[in-house]
């Protein structure tokens, strides 16, 4: 007899998702700052984590924002599943929160533990839904800090429903995905990935803004600073550039997602040259 996580798991793979997992939520692997599902829902008992591949064609395409629409077609795709599902969980007395692909996200200008400002604002999802995937045994982060599937390598959106409903778990597994091969690292354009950590301030200002540097701290740094701005300035329109991710979500930067060779179902279709995508932070 099909037990509710088979029916959960077919109805969301018959709706195009192409992975799906699902954790015991008072499980999940702790993030930094830590996102506990219970935080959310306290009779929380399972996390579903579902996966769509991005187009490959998006992802290797040369502007990013051929990309970015695809974004917004895997995010859709995801927020309909988990809301279609969360209602049918809803409909056997199971309460049910569905966490989007997407925004909205806690804004952080000081640092809730210590109260003192962060150089640069700070952004936080209210579940770490990389954290959610590894903890159903979908995958494991590379060293790009993202998750790595091994269909997929990092080439996945990813989303969650939070439910009362006390479903089979999936185990955690070990998988060696990451090849340490620093492809990630030499292409991040911000520095914000290096061998040992990665730095969320660098990689936020350059998603965001295309800029390769941080407000300088030293007085001495800012005419240097505010020159590479005017530079941006000669060549964009960022009020034009503002209205435009305000509708379509554009961002500036995927790279240490591109150039990730892990991935069997990409093996053959896989270019072998993958040159920078052009947006804001390139010329
Ligand atoms: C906010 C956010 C961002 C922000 C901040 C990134 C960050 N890591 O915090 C920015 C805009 C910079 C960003 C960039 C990117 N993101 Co993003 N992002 C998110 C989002 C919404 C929340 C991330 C989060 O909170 N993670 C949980 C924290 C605990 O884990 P963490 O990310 O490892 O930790 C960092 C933060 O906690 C921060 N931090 C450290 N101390 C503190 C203290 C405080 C108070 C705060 C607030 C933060 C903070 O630094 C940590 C790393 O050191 C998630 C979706 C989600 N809900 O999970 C997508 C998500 C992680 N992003 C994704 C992607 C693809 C990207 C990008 C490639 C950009 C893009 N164009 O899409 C880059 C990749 C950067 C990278 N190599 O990690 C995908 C990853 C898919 C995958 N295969 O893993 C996700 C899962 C979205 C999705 N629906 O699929 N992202
Ligand atoms: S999104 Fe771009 S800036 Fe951020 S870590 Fe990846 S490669 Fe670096
Ligand atoms: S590009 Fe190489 S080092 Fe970076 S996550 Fe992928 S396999 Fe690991």
């Amino acid at each position: 007899m099909k037990t509710t996580t088979d029916m959960i798991k077919e109805t969301i793979l018959g709706s195009g998702i192409d992975l799906v997992g699902i954790a015991n939520a008072r499980e999940l692997i702790p993030a930094y700052p830590p996102r506990p599902a219970s935080a959310l829902m306290p009779s929380a008992q399972s996390v579903i984590v579902m996966a769509v591949a991005h187009s490959l064609g998006a992802v290797y395409s040369p502007d990013i924002m051929l990309w970015t629409r695809n974004k917004m077609q895997t995010s859709r795709l995801l927020d309909e599943t988990a809301e279609k599902v969360s209602r049918l969980l809803e409909q056997k007395d199971f309460l049910s929160l569905p966490i989007s692909a997407d925004k909205p996200v806690e804004i952080h200008k000081n640092d809730p533990a210590t109260g003192k400002k962060f150089r640069q604002t700070r952004t936080v999802g209210f579940l770490s839904l990389k954290h959610a995937a590894v903890s159903c045994g979908m995958g494991e982060i590379g060293k790009n800090n993202l998750l790595l599937t091994p269909e997929f390598g990092p080439h996945q959106r990813l989303c969650a429903i939070i439910t009362q409903a006390p479903l089979a778990p999936d185990p955690q597994r070990e998988f060696h995905l990451c090849k340490d091969c620093r492809r990630c690292i030499e292409a991040c354009p911000s520095g914000a990935l290096k061998p040992d950590r990665y730095d969320v301030d660098p990689c936020f200002v350059y998603w965001t803004f295309g800029f390769k540097r941080l407000p300088p701290l030293n007085i001495r740094e800012w005419p240097g600073y505010i020159r590479m701005i005017r530079r941006h300035m000669k060549r964009r329109d960022f009020l034009v550039e503002g209205g435009q991710t305000y509708i379509t979500d554009v961002d500036n930067c995927i790279e240490c997602m591109r150039v990730c060779p892990v991935g069997e179902k990409w093996k053959n279709i896989r270019p072998p040259k993958i040159p920078l995508q052009k947006s804001g932070g390139t010329g």
